[in-house]
């Protein structure tokens, strides 16, 4: 935070919104109107879910970056064949541990194996159960839209490397209709914008910062040259908070940027996987081309 607050263009990382409280509000926007992906991928995952399966093969070992609520893994699971593991990766360790045991108990001969980390950061899998077929990586909800084009590159070359042999399966939000991007992170019930006010009631809960939510406003508009949604804390007057006794000042209308989200066309989702070292399969997208979902081979 102090980092955030001291650069000149203040931003932060968008993981910090996923405490227990923001992972709460990340799936409540899930289930928005306005919020076209979860639906439209899980409609991807639903009416391919047999295609996937034959090219995963059985006893498939399924590593998901950035688990979440394990909605979607469910589809995956239930339609591979006699899936071996599943180790779902996530930062939010209260979260994911009770979905992992909701999973267990849905699952009884699936070894799970969540673990606690940061998926930016090098990380260790555990060693997966004996006698497996290939390593599945599943990174859905186009999370990868939350890195900037480097960070990307850096992410998809680390994934290509853990699953050496095996495959990633990649949602990848597509570019479209502004307008339409605009409603999605701006639901008229607000809940986009109490996941963001979220970030400054957990620095004040966390860091025993001092932000006064009322004097802080919602932000969020797609950047079309840059092919992205913005989402910022926009403060409403002048203010000042304070960290560890230090006083940080806000300028009227002065933002702290809390989020990327990258839109895509097939074709650079495509290329960026090729300069990751995948070499990308099959690619399904709804009728109205809202989303995309990538399969994406690493050779061993
Ligand atoms: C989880 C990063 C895919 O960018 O759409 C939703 C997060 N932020 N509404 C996205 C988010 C605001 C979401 N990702």
């Amino acid at each position: 935070m102090h980092a955030a607050l001291g650069a000149a263009r203040r931003s932060i990382s968008p993981k910090y919104f996923y405490d227990a409280r923001g992972s709460q509000l990340f799936d409540a926007i899930c289930e928005l109107v306005e919020y076209y992906p979860t639906r439209t991928e899980l409609g991807l995952l639903r009416t391919h879910a047999g295609e996937i399966a034959a090219l995963a093969g059985p006893q498939a070992e399924v590593v998901e970056f950035g688990a979440g609520s394990l909605r979607k893994v469910r589809l995956l699971l239930d339609a591979l064949d006699r899936p071996a593991g599943y180790v779902p990766i996530d930062i939010s360790g209260e979260h994911l541990a009770q979905a992992a045991q909701q999973l267990r108990g849905d699952y009884p001969g699936l070894a799970v194996q969540p673990v606690v980390a940061d998926y930016t950061q090098p990380l260790q899998l555990p060693a997966g159960p004996h006698k497996t077929g290939m390593r599945l990586g599943f990174f859905p909800g186009s999370t990868i839209g939350n890195f900037d084009p480097e960070q990307a590159l850096r992410f998809l070359r680390m994934a290509a490397r853990v699953l050496r042999g095996g495959a990633l399966l990649l949602g990848a939000d597509l570019v479209k209709d502004p307008a339409v991007l605009h409603a999605a992170y701006n639901d008229g019930a607000g809940v986009t914008a109490a996941f963001n006010l979220n970030l400054l009631a957990r620095a004040n809960r966390e860091l025993g910062m001092d932000f006064d939510l009322d004097g802080f406003a919602h932000g969020a508009f797609y950047n079309s040259p840059r092919r992205r949604i913005e989402m910022h804390l926009v403060s409403r007057r002048a203010q000042r908070v304070q960290l560890d006794g230090q006083a940080y000042l806000f300028e009227e209308g002065e933002t702290l940027h809390t989020e990327n989200s990258h839109k895509f066309s097939v074709d650079s989702l495509r290329a960026l996987a090729v300069e990751a070292g995948f070499t990308p399969g099959p690619v399904w997208t709804d009728p109205n081309r809202l989303f995309s979902l990538h399969w994406l081979a690493s050779p061993a």
